[in-house]
């Protein structure tokens, strides 16, 4: 046996841009519970902290631009947590410099923009984006989807999604609404229906007393797809109370309904109440889903495949893209409207 036939396999050493709420998960993912990996380098536009966060990731050293990050030695893969507004570059970067990259979403801020990503992939050759639309890493999700492939539950009729949130940052609008948060339903027509949505009405119900200014919430927006399916997506951001992803399918043989997990059920004698709790925002409720997310990653990566079977690619990013720009045109339009989406690179 040769010393390189003997010696155990490298790390894979990832470099991460951008290490705030979502970044900085991704270290402590990577560096305490990913097989196969650890983290390299760091970026942060604010370089305290990146040192912050690089104390907490052994043997990782920050450096002071995005670019650096992607050119490194010492990084094969790139995770991009930037704001969306910084993607499009970062992501062309790494496909420039042939390095695999996993972003968060969005891919790009609009439809014209995640294109470019799509055709840049395309003429470099080979697949190499994946995006982070982790809900396909969930085992709800995963379970849904199966029967959907087996036929259990027959041709999707409907599919009908709620998303809730506690509370959103100062300065989140309808387009937020659409853009951060519709976007993750948007991507899971795709996901669950293999076919996405060509047109998109918005439905305004009364706005809850708690609705930030200038926010319409709850929100309800219509997908229809070209087969016939209809999608209900009830978006309510500004609950007071907790994280909540549900979602049921109706098909033409039965219905199936994921994401009510009650973890623990307690009774409590003071009150004489019973119950669970609910997660306080999407860290929690997705932890395992980010996990599987960051280890189908790391193995693609490793064994050169680069895009895990079940993530999102580039495609799906611009096809979410599309059709967010079509559901912002229904905030103001007064019936459906249509998705425009350009055809696939063969
Ligand atoms: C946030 O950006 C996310 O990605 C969460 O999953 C979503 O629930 C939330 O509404 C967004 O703001």
């Amino acid at each position: 046996m040769t010393a390189e036939q003997s010696a155990p396999p490298q790390d894979i050493r990832v470099g991460i841009i951008g290490v705030g709420r979502m970044g900085a998960d991704h270290v402590e993912r990577i560096s305490r519970r990913t097989k196969g990996a650890r983290i390299s380098v760091i970026s942060d536009y604010l370089r305290e902290t990146a040192e912050a966060v690089s104390a907490t990731a052994p043997g990782s050293r920050v450096v002071d631009t995005p670019e650096e990050v992607i050119a490194a030695d010492d990084v094969d893969a790139v995770l991009i947590a930037s704001p969306g507004q910084f993607h499009r570059e970062q992501v062309l970067a790494c496909i420039a410099a042939g390095k695999p990259v996993l972003c968060e979403k969005p891919l790009a801020m609009n439809s014209a923009d995640a294109f470019d990503v799509v055709r840049a992939e395309h003429e470099a050759g080979r697949a190499s984006v994946s995006l982070g639309f982790m809900r396909r890493f969930d085992a709800g999700y995963g379970e849904l989807k199966d029967a959907l492939e087996a036929g259990d539950l027959g041709a999707p009729l409907l599919l009908n999604c709620k998303h809730r949130n506690a509370s959103v940052l100062p300065g989140f609008t309808d387009t937020h609404m659409v853009y951060d948060s519709a976007v993750h339903e948007i991507d899971a027509i795709s996901f669950f229906l293999e076919e996405p949505a060509v047109s998109v009405q918005t439905v305004m119900p009364r706005s809850s007393e708690k609705a930030p200014e200038g926010l319409h919430d709850p929100l309800l927006f219509l997908f229809r797809t070209a087969s016939g399916t209809v999608i209900t997506d009830e978006l309510w951001v500004s609950t007071d109370a907790g994280y909540e992803v549900r979602t049921e399918l109706v098909g033409s043989l039965g219905a199936a309904t994921i994401g009510q997990e009650t973890g623990m059920v307690t009774t409590q004698q003071t009150g004489s109440r019973w119950g669970g709790e609910v997660p306080l925002d999407f860290r929690p409720r997705f932890v395992a889903a980010y996990d599987a997310e960051v280890q189908a990653w790391i193995a693609a990566v490793a064994d050169g495949s680069f895009v895990a079977p079940r993530s999102a690619t580039a495609w799906d990013g611009y096809v979410a893209a599309a059709v967010c720009e079509a559901a912002e045109q229904s905030l103001t339009a007064d019936g459906p409207v249509e998705v425009a989406l350009q055809n696939r690179p063969a």
